[in-house]
């Protein structure tokens, strides 16, 4: 049984190629910087859009056509998604897929329903990951989707909400270890508040992070070594959500002691929610080796929203791997494609359009990345603009051996600082677009 018929197992034919069914960039096998492609992205299919999104806004039902979809929440249905998902990725050839508990499985009318239903596809996940050999990049419970969420999961005013909520995690950590996920995700989901005139923000984040502490602890004593990441959003659902970035994240992370369990999952939408770009999350989060994973997706300028689109720009894809490589690439993690196709792409093949134009602008954004790091262009500028810390009064001052008396005597006796060099910001973007 095939639920997409019409598909083929997608291809790589090279730049050249004009079938829209087909790879022009991504080819797995292809090894770049000692790696091959394939390694080097680990793509990851998500089960939340992918297979669950249905097209719906806030002014009207969805419109996707999904024939293998009854629109029940029954098992039975439950299960055939599953096959449909394996079939997707296995002819997408995706290593890698990711989930939330409520995504996959039913919820029950009871907690111990939920589990029970949670076991039962979590049985015919792990034997489609064993029959096509695709893996499983993250799971994440869903504390957010249920009315009993509206304050938040771990930062809920309710101590029974909190306590819901850890019994949910335990059970996703059990089963994401149970199909040897490789990382488990924290995204703030309603982690946040709307006013603080009724709202104990300290109390809050205190309890954010026992929430965490309790996740490694359980982790610890089950034996899952899979990797905690924490999502950064900075709004939506939340005006205020906790996990902002990833400056506000590694705070928490470090204030808590937490640091040491957990590294980000930066996703470019929201980075650019927060006002950063998605280059400075990953080096923001690379120079202080927490940059474990991506949930790559692009935003749009003018709606200024989380629109979840597919990135085909290779602007944003060469950034982003520029980014990836500097920092020695992705290890756990993945590229997750957090993305959904327009309400307008109602049909199955959208899907596959949708997923091979992200694994090609990632694959070129890949080689561009690494051409200008095999050039050294941008590397040797900037190993220039900061020469002058590299001599004797640099070096001091970095190595915490001077003082603001030593520096206000070494001025006295120069009288002026030395000239500054120019920035060369339009030469640089005009070499960038050489390697585009
Ligand atoms: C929400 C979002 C989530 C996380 C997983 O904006 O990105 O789908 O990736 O909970
Ligand atoms: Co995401």
């Amino acid at each position: 049984m095939s639920y997409f018929p019409e598909v083929n197992s997608i291809q790589y034919e090279g730049p050249q190629s004009r079938n829209p069914l087909a790879f022009r960039w991504y080819n797995a096998d292809e090894v770049v910087e000692g790696k091959t492609m394939r390694d080097h992205m680990r793509f990851s299919v998500v089960y939340w859009h992918t297979l669950r999104g249905t097209g719906g806004d806030p002014f009207g039902p969805g419109t996707a056509l999904r024939p293998w979809d009854d629109g029940s929440n029954s098992l039975d249905n439950a299960l055939k998604r599953v096959e449909v998902a394996f079939e997707f990725c296995q002819k997408l050839s995706a290593p890698y897929y990711a989930f939330h508990d409520r995504d996959v499985a039913p919820e029950g009318a009871s907690l111990a329903e939920s589990h029970a239903n949670f076991d039962r596809i979590a049985k015919a996940l792990k034997e489609q990951q064993a029959h096509t050999g695709i893996k499983l990049l993250w799971g994440t419970a869903n504390l957010f989707s249920h009315p009993r969420f509206m304050h938040g999961a771990a930062t809920s005013c309710n101590v029974d909400v909190f306590a819901y909520a850890a019994a949910q995690v335990k059970k996703c950590l059990e089963v994401t270890k149970e199909l040897g996920g490789e990382n488990y995700v924290f995204w703030g989901g309603r982690e946040g508040y709307q006013n603080l005139y009724n709202t104990n923000m300290q109390r809050e984040l205190d309890h954010l992070a026992r929430f965490f502490h309790m996740a490694v602890d359980y982790a610890k004593q089950i034996g899952f070594h899979g990797q905690f990441l924490i999502e950064p959003k900075p709004k939506e659902p939340t005006k205020h959500q906790y996990d902002s970035d990833a400056a506000a994240c590694l705070n928490f992370l470090r204030a808590y002691d937490l640091l040491p369990h957990f590294k980000l999952n930066l996703e470019t939408n929201h980075a650019t929610l927060a006002g950063h770009t998605m280059m400075h999350e990953l080096d923001y989060a690379g120079h202080q080796g927490a940059l474990g994973s991506i949930d790559a997706n692009t935003g749009d300028l003018l709606l200024g929203w989380d629109t979840d689109q597919f990135p085909t720009d290779y602007y944003l894809t060469a950034q982003c791997m520029l980014m990836i490589l500097k920092h020695g690439g992705l290890k756990t993690g993945g590229v997750n494609f957090d993305a959904k196709v327009r309400r307008e792409s109602f049909e199955p093949i959208d899907l596959f359009h949708a997923h091979i134009g992200g694994m090609d602008a990632f694959a070129r954004g890949l080689k561009i990345a690494a051409a200008i790091r095999a050039d050294g262009v941008l590397d040797n500028f900037v190993k220039q603009r900061y020469s002058s810390w590299d001599g004797d009064l640099g070096q001091k001052i970095e190595a915490g051996k001077s003082s603001l008396a030593d520096l206000e005597a070494y001025m006295l006796g120069r009288g002026e600082a030395a000239p500054n060099a120019s920035g060369r910001q339009e030469m640089l973007e005009n070499i960038i677009n050489m390697y585009m």
